[in-house]
């Protein structure tokens, strides 16, 4: 086993990344910018080394700095997080190039999986339901109207290195085709550094249900089941619940073990999530996500699953210590994502807290880095906190979490705690019965 980690990240998702080194007894480094300093997870951290200026491009994503201070403090090897460079191809090999072990998957499988194209192509050929549409790239107008007529109006085009929904176009008809095509072509190369596109049937009112593996790159994979992500507002995810109120256990147990042989069939390491489509009934994959997620947390709390402690584990070069049959579904578990936003507006609210209480009790996790005196910057992401809460049955979930946001408090900055107040109390969401647009409705008739 390891005997030191370097956490290649911030928040607090390096505090969850150090605690599970520390129950491993594995001493951590924590690797921060000139604006982080002060932060919780270099105060936690065995030692840490600062990488940069506030600037992520000139710090948490400084590939010869990151190795260097990997290098300095002769750490055996690299978390990298969500986010970050936890998704970059290039900095996998880097690293083990520089014979420090990734904690994630193999980097042609990241590079795999960050093609969408290549993506759908791997999974089609694992016999994993994907979303009809072009069967690669499209380049032309003729081409694109040939498969939209084929797969019947409407249609979405999507950016092959794309992903989080940027550069997407509905069309309608054979008319819009030609516009379309180029916009998201000279968008995707804009965005990306690559117009490669293709096309996809455009579902109307889907759920978006993710699959959580983890694979060990030696012939052995279990699933966790599945987590709901439809909650969300411009592509960021606000709310996630596990499991998903909408599968029966026919269901879920089948698209689990297609997930699972599917991570056999590739030889994928590590935690993986299979993200897809759900309507009518029908799964339809659309991305791969080749990291460990912020939502991870439910379906530790569902499975009784250390997911950090296991892709360390698999890293190490040990094979996966679960079976399938081991693992059981245990209650319902949602997480509240709180960010430093105005509730209403969703503009970014950095600056000094002021107060900070935890809830706590049974069933009640938070993981965050924020502590009272400590100044949120302005540089990165605006999630400050996570509410992850645990119960027997999704109704008790929803008492205990109704519960835990009334007593949670965070003063000196907006957060979203009164948005998550106002979403469980709900009828439509307490029966379960929602999309993935059903927020941006409820945020737009208020
Ligand atoms: C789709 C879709 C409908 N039909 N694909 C948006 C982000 C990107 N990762 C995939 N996305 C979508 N792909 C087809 N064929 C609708 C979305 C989508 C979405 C997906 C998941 C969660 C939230 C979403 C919000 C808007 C659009």
């Amino acid at each position: 086993m390891f005997e030191k980690i370097l956490i290649a990240n911030r928040g607090e998702i390096a505090l969850r990344i150090h605690r599970a080194c520390k129950e491993m007894s594995i001493a951590t480094v924590a690797v921060h910018s000139t604006a982080d300093a002060e932060a919780m997870h270099v105060r936690l951290a065995d030692e840490s080394v600062c990488i940069g200026p506030p600037a992520a491009s000139e710090s948490y994503l400084n590939i010869p700095a990151i190795v260097s201070a990997a290098t300095v403090t002769n750490a055996d090897a690299i978390h990298p997080g969500y986010g970050f460079l936890s998704e970059n191809a290039n900095f996998a090999r880097i690293v083990e190039e520089h014979d420090f072990a990734f904690i994630g998957p193999k980097s042609e499988h990241i590079a795999e999986m960050g093609d969408k194209v290549a993506a759908k192509a791997a999974m089609r050929a694992a016999n994993v339901p994907v979303v009809p549409g072009s069967d690669g790239a499209v380049s032309d107008a003729a081409e694109a109207t040939r498969v939209a007529e084929e797969i019947g109006y409407p249609v979405l085009i999507k950016a092959a290195s794309g992903g989080g929904g940027r550069g997407m176009k509905v069309v309608t008809n054979n008319d819009e085709v030609s516009a379309a095509l180029s916009m998201a072509q000279n968008e995707a190369k804009t965005n990306f550094g690559d117009a490669t596109v293709y096309l996809e049937k455009y579902l109307g009112q889907p759920r978006h249900i993710e699959v959580q593996v983890l694979a060990d790159g030696q012939g052995n994979a279990v699933h966790l089941f599945e987590r709901d992500c439809s909650l969300q507002r411009n592509h960021q995810k606000v709310l996630e619940e596990a499991p998903s109120p909408s599968l029966a256990e026919s269901e879920r147990q089948r698209i689990g073990e297609i997930c699972c042989a599917a991570a056999q069939r590739l030889g994928y390491r590590s935690a993986g999530t299979f993200e897809f489509l759900y309507e009518n009934g029908e799964f339809y994959f659309i991305e791969m996500n080749t990291r460990v997620q912020v939502e991870h947390p439910i379906t530790e709390m569902i499975c009784g699953v250390d997911i950090v402690r296991e892709m360390i584990r698999i890293a190490a070069g040990e094979p996966l210590s679960l079976r399938q049959k081991d693992i059981a579904l245990n209650g319902h578990a949602i997480e509240c994502r709180i960010n430093a936003e105005n509730p209403e507006t969703f503009a970014p609210s950095p600056g000094r807290i002021t107060e900070f209480h935890t809830p706590g009790g049974l069933g009640v996790r938070v993981d965050s880095a924020l502590y009272a005196g400590y100044t949120v910057p302005p540089y990165y992401d605006s999630l400050v906190a996570k509410l992850i809460v645990h119960a027997g049955s999704r109704e008790d979930c929803l008492l205990r979490l109704r519960r835990a946001l009334d007593e949670m408090v965070v003063s000196g900055i907006e957060t979203t705690i009164p948005l998550h107040q106002h979403v469980i109390d709900d009828a439509s969401f307490a029966a379960g019965d929602y999309d993935i647009h059903w927020l941006e409705k409820l945020v737009a008739d208020n």
